[in-house]
Protein backbone atom coordinates (compact mmCIF):
# COMPACT_ATOMS: atom_id res chain seq x y z
CA UNK A 1 0.00 0.00 0.00
CA UNK A 2 1.29 3.52 -0.86
CA UNK A 3 0.30 6.75 1.59
CA UNK A 4 0.26 8.90 -1.01
CA UNK A 5 -2.57 7.35 -3.15
CA UNK A 6 -4.45 5.97 0.55
CA UNK A 7 -4.81 9.28 1.71
CA UNK A 8 -5.74 10.54 -1.97
CA UNK A 9 -8.34 7.69 -1.82
CA UNK A 10 -9.46 8.65 2.19
CA UNK A 11 -9.72 12.39 1.80
CA UNK A 12 -12.12 12.21 -1.53
CA UNK A 13 -14.34 9.45 0.30
CA UNK A 14 -14.60 12.65 3.30
CA UNK A 15 -14.98 15.26 1.20
CA UNK A 16 -17.83 13.29 -0.62
CA UNK A 17 -19.43 12.83 2.47
CA UNK A 18 -18.83 16.22 3.28
CA UNK A 19 -20.75 17.05 0.10
CA UNK A 20 -23.61 14.82 1.21
CA UNK A 21 -23.76 15.73 4.83
CA UNK A 22 -23.35 19.25 5.21
CA UNK A 23 -26.45 21.67 4.51
CA UNK A 24 -26.28 24.15 0.92
CA UNK A 25 -25.48 27.81 1.39
CA UNK A 26 -29.56 29.11 0.60
CA UNK A 27 -32.43 30.64 2.28
CA UNK A 28 -32.33 32.20 5.38
CA UNK A 29 -29.09 30.95 6.86
CA UNK A 30 -27.10 31.28 3.68
CA UNK A 31 -24.32 33.04 4.87
CA UNK A 32 -23.73 31.72 8.13
CA UNK A 33 -23.51 28.36 5.78
CA UNK A 34 -21.65 29.54 3.25
CA UNK A 35 -19.18 30.76 6.07
CA UNK A 36 -19.10 27.35 7.37
CA UNK A 37 -18.48 25.86 4.25
CA UNK A 38 -15.77 28.09 3.07
CA UNK A 39 -13.11 26.95 5.70
CA UNK A 40 -14.81 23.19 5.59
CA UNK A 41 -13.79 22.69 1.83
CA UNK A 42 -11.08 24.88 2.13
CA UNK A 43 -8.76 22.02 1.58
CA UNK A 44 -6.63 20.48 4.73
CA UNK A 45 -4.81 17.21 5.36
CA UNK A 46 -7.96 15.44 6.79
CA UNK A 47 -5.93 13.88 9.25
CA UNK A 48 -8.10 12.98 11.79
CA UNK A 49 -11.22 12.01 10.16
CA UNK A 50 -8.73 9.76 7.93
CA UNK A 51 -7.50 8.48 11.51
CA UNK A 52 -10.69 7.93 12.61
CA UNK A 53 -11.64 5.43 9.51
CA UNK A 54 -8.42 3.51 9.59
CA UNK A 55 -8.85 2.86 13.69
CA UNK A 56 -12.45 1.28 12.78
CA UNK A 57 -10.98 -0.64 9.67
CA UNK A 58 -8.02 -1.88 11.67
CA UNK A 59 -10.76 -3.57 14.09
CA UNK A 60 -13.47 -4.34 11.87
CA UNK A 61 -11.98 -4.60 8.44
CA UNK A 62 -14.79 -3.81 5.67
CA UNK A 63 -17.15 -5.14 7.85
CA UNK A 64 -17.57 -1.59 9.12
CA UNK A 65 -20.50 0.30 7.17
CA UNK A 66 -19.20 3.88 5.71
CA UNK A 67 -22.42 5.36 6.05
CA UNK A 68 -21.12 4.08 10.03
CA UNK A 69 -18.26 5.83 10.38
CA UNK A 70 -18.15 8.84 8.12
CA UNK A 71 -20.48 10.85 10.12
CA UNK A 72 -17.65 10.39 12.67
CA UNK A 73 -14.88 11.20 10.73
CA UNK A 74 -16.93 14.12 9.19
CA UNK A 75 -17.92 15.18 13.14
CA UNK A 76 -13.72 15.54 13.88
CA UNK A 77 -13.01 17.55 10.85
CA UNK A 78 -15.69 20.00 12.03
CA UNK A 79 -14.24 20.60 15.31
CA UNK A 80 -11.22 20.65 13.74
CA UNK A 81 -12.18 23.35 11.57
CA UNK A 82 -14.15 25.33 14.21
CA UNK A 83 -10.83 25.39 15.99
CA UNK A 84 -8.33 26.54 13.27
CA UNK A 85 -11.50 29.39 12.19
CA UNK A 86 -11.31 30.55 16.33
CA UNK A 87 -7.64 30.02 16.80
CA UNK A 88 -7.06 32.45 13.46
CA UNK A 89 -9.30 35.60 15.33
CA UNK A 90 -7.62 38.72 16.04
CA UNK A 91 -8.50 37.81 19.45
CA UNK A 92 -6.19 34.86 19.23
CA UNK A 93 -3.15 34.20 16.15
CA UNK A 94 -4.62 36.89 14.18
CA UNK A 95 -4.04 35.40 11.05
CA UNK A 96 -4.69 36.37 7.39
CA UNK A 97 -4.09 33.18 5.77
CA UNK A 98 -4.96 29.72 6.05
CA UNK A 99 -3.83 26.92 4.11
CA UNK A 100 -2.68 29.79 1.61
CA UNK A 101 -6.03 31.57 1.34
CA UNK A 102 -8.10 34.08 3.21
CA UNK A 103 -9.00 33.04 7.04
CA UNK A 104 -12.68 33.43 8.12
CA UNK A 105 -12.74 35.83 9.48
CA UNK A 106 -11.19 38.15 6.89
CA UNK A 107 -14.29 36.65 4.21
CA UNK A 108 -16.79 37.11 6.82
CA UNK A 109 -16.13 39.58 9.38
CA UNK A 110 -15.19 38.59 13.15
CA UNK A 111 -18.38 38.01 13.96
CA UNK A 112 -19.45 35.89 11.44
CA UNK A 113 -16.03 33.74 11.60
CA UNK A 114 -17.13 33.27 15.79
CA UNK A 115 -20.77 32.39 14.44
CA UNK A 116 -19.14 29.65 11.79
CA UNK A 117 -16.98 28.16 14.28
CA UNK A 118 -20.05 27.79 16.61
CA UNK A 119 -22.06 26.64 14.14
CA UNK A 120 -19.44 23.78 13.14
CA UNK A 121 -18.91 23.04 16.49
CA UNK A 122 -22.50 22.69 17.56
CA UNK A 123 -23.14 20.74 13.88
CA UNK A 124 -20.49 17.83 14.44
CA UNK A 125 -22.78 16.66 17.57
CA UNK A 126 -25.55 17.33 15.00
CA UNK A 127 -24.18 14.47 12.68
CA UNK A 128 -23.19 12.40 15.69
CA UNK A 129 -26.77 12.27 17.15
CA UNK A 130 -28.74 12.03 13.51
CA UNK A 131 -30.64 8.73 13.13
CA UNK A 132 -30.69 9.42 9.62
CA UNK A 133 -27.28 8.23 9.49
CA UNK A 134 -26.00 5.13 9.70
CA UNK A 135 -27.19 2.28 11.66
CA UNK A 136 -24.73 2.45 15.07
CA UNK A 137 -26.55 1.60 18.18
CA UNK A 138 -26.97 4.51 20.78
CA UNK A 139 -25.00 2.86 23.06
CA UNK A 140 -22.32 3.43 21.00
CA UNK A 141 -23.48 6.90 20.00
CA UNK A 142 -23.03 8.06 23.43
CA UNK A 143 -19.82 6.69 23.92
CA UNK A 144 -18.79 8.29 20.75
CA UNK A 145 -20.38 11.55 21.74
CA UNK A 146 -18.88 11.74 24.79
CA UNK A 147 -15.04 10.61 23.95
CA UNK A 148 -14.87 13.40 21.09
CA UNK A 149 -17.17 15.95 23.80
CA UNK A 150 -14.41 15.56 26.20
CA UNK A 151 -11.36 15.56 23.98
CA UNK A 152 -12.45 18.86 22.28
CA UNK A 153 -13.87 20.88 25.91
CA UNK A 154 -12.13 22.39 28.73
CA UNK A 155 -10.17 19.03 29.57
CA UNK A 156 -8.68 18.88 26.14
CA UNK A 157 -8.05 21.54 23.17
CA UNK A 158 -10.36 24.32 24.75
CA UNK A 159 -8.01 23.75 28.18
CA UNK A 160 -4.81 23.39 26.38
CA UNK A 161 -5.37 26.29 24.10
CA UNK A 162 -6.35 28.53 27.04
CA UNK A 163 -3.41 27.48 29.03
CA UNK A 164 -0.90 28.11 26.13
CA UNK A 165 -2.60 31.89 25.86
CA UNK A 166 -2.07 32.08 29.44
CA UNK A 167 1.53 31.11 29.47
CA UNK A 168 2.74 33.44 26.51
CA UNK A 169 6.01 35.13 27.43
CA UNK A 170 6.32 33.21 30.80
CA UNK A 171 8.98 30.93 31.76
CA UNK A 172 7.51 27.53 32.29
CA UNK A 173 8.94 24.06 32.65
CA UNK A 174 9.17 21.60 30.25
CA UNK A 175 5.82 18.98 31.90
CA UNK A 176 3.93 22.42 31.26
CA UNK A 177 4.66 22.35 27.61
CA UNK A 178 3.79 18.65 27.42
CA UNK A 179 0.21 19.15 29.50
CA UNK A 180 -0.53 21.76 26.54
CA UNK A 181 0.67 19.65 23.47
CA UNK A 182 -1.27 16.55 25.29
CA UNK A 183 -4.63 18.74 25.28
CA UNK A 184 -4.70 21.29 22.53
CA UNK A 185 -3.20 19.05 20.24
CA UNK A 186 -3.07 15.75 21.01
CA UNK A 187 -6.42 15.12 22.70
CA UNK A 188 -8.52 15.15 19.66
CA UNK A 189 -6.39 13.09 17.59
CA UNK A 190 -6.66 10.19 19.83
CA UNK A 191 -10.15 10.81 19.97
CA UNK A 192 -9.99 10.22 16.66
CA UNK A 193 -8.66 6.84 16.72
CA UNK A 194 -10.59 6.24 19.65
CA UNK A 195 -13.68 6.97 18.45
CA UNK A 196 -13.15 4.90 14.80
CA UNK A 197 -12.38 1.94 17.68
CA UNK A 198 -15.69 2.92 19.57
CA UNK A 199 -17.91 2.40 16.57
CA UNK A 200 -16.12 -1.12 15.07
CA UNK A 201 -16.89 -2.49 18.35
CA UNK A 202 -12.94 -2.67 19.46
CA UNK A 203 -12.53 -5.42 23.04
CA UNK A 204 -10.63 -3.58 26.00
CA UNK A 205 -7.08 -4.60 24.54
CA UNK A 206 -7.87 -3.21 21.46
CA UNK A 207 -9.48 -0.15 22.51
CA UNK A 208 -6.26 0.69 24.92
CA UNK A 209 -3.37 -0.12 22.08
CA UNK A 210 -6.06 2.16 19.84
CA UNK A 211 -5.56 4.98 22.97
CA UNK A 212 -1.77 4.40 23.40
CA UNK A 213 -1.27 4.53 19.75
CA UNK A 214 -3.41 7.97 19.54
CA UNK A 215 -0.95 9.52 22.44
CA UNK A 216 2.40 8.82 20.60
CA UNK A 217 1.06 9.68 17.28
CA UNK A 218 -0.39 13.07 18.99
CA UNK A 219 2.64 14.38 20.73
CA UNK A 220 4.68 13.21 17.59
CA UNK A 221 1.92 15.38 15.25
CA UNK A 222 2.71 18.31 17.51
CA UNK A 223 6.82 18.20 17.56
CA UNK A 224 6.64 17.78 13.84
CA UNK A 225 4.29 20.97 13.49
CA UNK A 226 7.12 22.66 16.07
CA UNK A 227 9.71 21.62 13.79
CA UNK A 228 8.06 22.83 11.07
CA UNK A 229 7.50 26.58 11.89
CA UNK A 230 10.89 26.20 13.47
CA UNK A 231 12.62 25.46 10.61
CA UNK A 232 10.49 27.65 8.73
CA UNK A 233 11.46 30.53 10.74
CA UNK A 234 15.20 29.78 10.88
CA UNK A 235 15.20 29.54 7.48
CA UNK A 236 13.35 32.87 7.50
CA UNK A 237 16.13 34.60 9.88
CA UNK A 238 18.77 33.29 7.35
CA UNK A 239 20.12 31.30 10.83
CA UNK A 240 21.50 27.40 11.16
CA UNK A 241 19.01 24.92 11.99
CA UNK A 242 19.32 24.76 15.67
CA UNK A 243 20.97 27.82 16.18
CA UNK A 244 19.20 29.76 19.36
CA UNK A 245 15.46 30.61 18.28
CA UNK A 246 13.65 33.12 19.54
CA UNK A 247 10.24 31.99 18.32
CA UNK A 248 8.08 34.24 21.35
CA UNK A 249 6.61 30.48 22.22
CA UNK A 250 7.92 27.59 24.43
CA UNK A 251 8.72 24.96 21.63
CA UNK A 252 10.36 21.21 21.43
CA UNK A 253 12.93 22.77 19.56
CA UNK A 254 13.30 26.48 22.06
CA UNK A 255 13.73 23.27 24.61
CA UNK A 256 16.24 20.40 23.21
CA UNK A 257 17.34 22.33 19.86
CA UNK A 258 16.06 20.43 16.64
CA UNK A 259 18.15 17.35 16.57
CA UNK A 260 16.79 16.00 19.69
CA UNK A 261 13.53 16.91 18.68
CA UNK A 262 13.94 15.16 15.65
CA UNK A 263 14.72 12.20 17.77
CA UNK A 264 12.06 13.00 20.10
CA UNK A 265 9.49 12.65 16.99
CA UNK A 266 10.69 9.47 15.79
CA UNK A 267 10.60 7.81 19.52
CA UNK A 268 7.23 8.98 19.49
CA UNK A 269 6.58 7.21 15.72
CA UNK A 270 8.07 4.24 16.67
CA UNK A 271 6.58 3.98 19.95
CA UNK A 272 3.04 4.42 18.38
CA UNK A 273 3.81 1.58 15.96
CA UNK A 274 4.75 -0.63 18.93
CA UNK A 275 0.97 -0.11 20.21
CA UNK A 276 -0.27 -1.75 17.19
CA UNK A 277 2.31 -5.13 17.39
CA UNK A 278 -0.83 -7.66 18.00
CA UNK A 279 -3.00 -6.33 15.27
CA UNK A 280 -3.09 -7.45 11.53
CA UNK A 281 -2.76 -6.13 8.25
CA UNK A 282 -6.12 -4.61 8.31
CA UNK A 283 -4.09 -2.14 10.97
CA UNK A 284 -1.16 -1.33 8.28
CA UNK A 285 -3.01 2.40 7.07
CA UNK A 286 -2.37 3.51 10.95
CA UNK A 287 1.44 2.36 10.62
CA UNK A 288 1.99 3.80 7.45
CA UNK A 289 -0.24 7.14 9.02
CA UNK A 290 2.24 7.61 11.58
CA UNK A 291 5.23 7.44 9.35
CA UNK A 292 3.49 10.42 7.38
CA UNK A 293 3.07 12.19 10.80
CA UNK A 294 6.59 12.52 10.58
CA UNK A 295 7.56 12.73 7.03
CA UNK A 296 4.63 15.39 6.27
CA UNK A 297 6.24 18.74 5.22
CA UNK A 298 2.81 20.66 6.23
C1 LIG B 1 -9.54 28.01 19.40
C2 LIG B 1 -10.67 26.31 20.89
C3 LIG B 1 -9.56 26.69 20.04
C4 LIG B 1 -8.58 25.81 19.88
C5 LIG B 1 -7.48 26.00 18.97
C6 LIG B 1 -5.91 23.18 17.46
C7 LIG B 1 -5.81 24.58 17.94
C8 LIG B 1 -6.53 24.89 19.18
C9 LIG B 1 -5.14 25.53 17.29
C10 LIG B 1 -4.39 25.32 16.07
C11 LIG B 1 -3.06 25.91 16.28
C12 LIG B 1 -2.01 25.01 15.81
C13 LIG B 1 -1.28 25.47 14.60
C14 LIG B 1 -1.74 23.87 16.45
C15 LIG B 1 -0.68 22.97 16.02
C16 LIG B 1 -1.11 21.68 15.45
C17 LIG B 1 -2.26 21.80 14.54
C18 LIG B 1 -3.56 21.53 15.14
C19 LIG B 1 -2.06 22.10 13.26
C20 LIG B 1 -3.13 22.19 12.27
O1 LIG B 1 -3.68 20.93 12.00
P1 LIG B 1 -3.49 20.21 10.58
O2 LIG B 1 -2.04 20.19 10.20
O3 LIG B 1 -4.26 21.22 9.63
O4 LIG B 1 -4.19 18.89 10.62
P2 LIG B 1 -4.98 20.99 8.22
O5 LIG B 1 -4.83 22.32 7.52
O6 LIG B 1 -4.31 19.89 7.46
O7 LIG B 1 -6.40 20.68 8.55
Amino acid sequence: MEIKSYLKEQRLLVEAAFDSYIPAATGDFAKHIEAMRYSLLAGGKRVRPILCIAAARAVGGNTIDDQNILPVACALECIHTYSLIHDDLPAMDNDALRRGKATNHVLYGEAGAILAGDGLLTWAFDLLCNPSHGNLDSEKKLAISHCIAHAAGSFGMVGGQALDIASENTRFPFETLQTIHRSKTGALITASVVSGAIAAGADREQSEALKQYGHQIGLAFQIVDDLLNATATTEQLGKAAGSDIELGKATYPAYFGIEETRKRALNAIEKAKTCLKDFDDKAQPLRLLADYIYTRSH
